[in-house]
């Protein structure tokens, strides 16, 4: 058995609460609100049992417009320094390595990169850091990645995706204990495609790396449900607690409190076994 950063050694899955700094103002007054908005949405998700904090300032959400370097920087490094000094494990959700270098200097505690260091120069920015990295599986582009997914084994092509980068990661210099994978759940993938990772969750636990999943809210369950974003916090759980039973060590979520529940519920059943 290979010893892991000490970020995935948790006995019990790690709950990462969802902090978004995309604000659609550019007016000075906006931003200062949207920064004492996000860092009360921060506090309020560490007070919920929150283990990591996810800072995002570029919306990879389907359809997204992207965002230069400056003013990403200028989005998550305030805001990394701020959640830092609250004591709080942070990590910043990028592809871009300047941002990854900017954010490692302000005390970042790992990389969360959608496009699993594909970027150009994100191998090399990751591996200079020589922190934690998550590696997901995209289909596409954001902007175009639910148009028309296809896979011929989605289960197989995610895992053979993240397999290699892995190994890609070990060649530039990132040890794989620094390493977790998550297929990229709503990223270039229909319904089908998602229902059949969720269900083969357990494979992607077996490769050695711990595995984050990230469901909350996603329109998966809105197809399920029939429910509107804010209306998908059951169904949220309910994907949750599958993650967890499949060994997922990384639940990447909207709401901190309830998922901690989830998770009381399954440490309680675990020790029965
Ligand atoms: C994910 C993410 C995810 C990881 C987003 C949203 C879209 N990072 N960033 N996994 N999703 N690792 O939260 O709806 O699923 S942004």
């Amino acid at each position: 058995m290979f010893k892991t950063h000490s970020i995935y050694n948790a006995e019990i899955p790690l709950i990462m609460g969802i902090l978004n700094v995309t604000p659609d103002s550019f007016s000075d007054g906006a931003k200062y609100n949207q920064f004492d908005k996000a860092l009360a949405h921060a506090e309020y998700m560490l007070a919920e049992g929150a283990d990591i904090i996810d800072i995002g300032g570029e919306s990879t959400r389907p359809g997204a417009a992207e965002v230069a370097v400056a003013e990403e920087i200028e989005r998550v490094v305030p805001l990394i320094e701020r959640v830092k000094s609250l004591g709080a494990r942070v990590s910043v959700d990028t592809s871009k390595p300047e941002v990854m270098l900017a954010a490692a200097d302000a005390g970042v505690d790992m990389i969360n990169d959608v496009r699993a260091l594909q970027s150009p120069g994100a191998l090399a920015a990751a591996a200079a850091c020589q922190l934690p990295v998550c590696l997901m599986h995209m289909q596409g582009q954001p902007r175009t990645m639910q148009a028309n997914p296809q896979y011929a084994d989605v289960v197989e092509e995610v895992r053979h995706f993240l397999i290699e980068r892995i190994h890609a990661c070990e060649k530039a210099g990132i040890a794989s204990r620094l390493l977790s994978i998550d297929p990229g759940f709503g990223f270039g993938k229909t319904l089908t495609h998602n229902i059949a990772l969720l269900n083969h969750l357990s494979a992607f636990s077996q490769l050695g790396v711990p595995v984050l999943a990230g469901m909350s809210r996603k329109s998966m369950l809105g197809q399920i449900t029939g429910r509107e974003v804010h209306d998908r916090m059951p169904a949220s759980l309910a994907v949750a607690l599958m993650a967890m039973q499949q060994g997922a060590k990384i639940i990447r979520v909207h709401d901190v409190a309830e998922t901690a529940d989830v998770r009381k519920v399954f440490i309680a059943c675990r020790k029965e076994q």
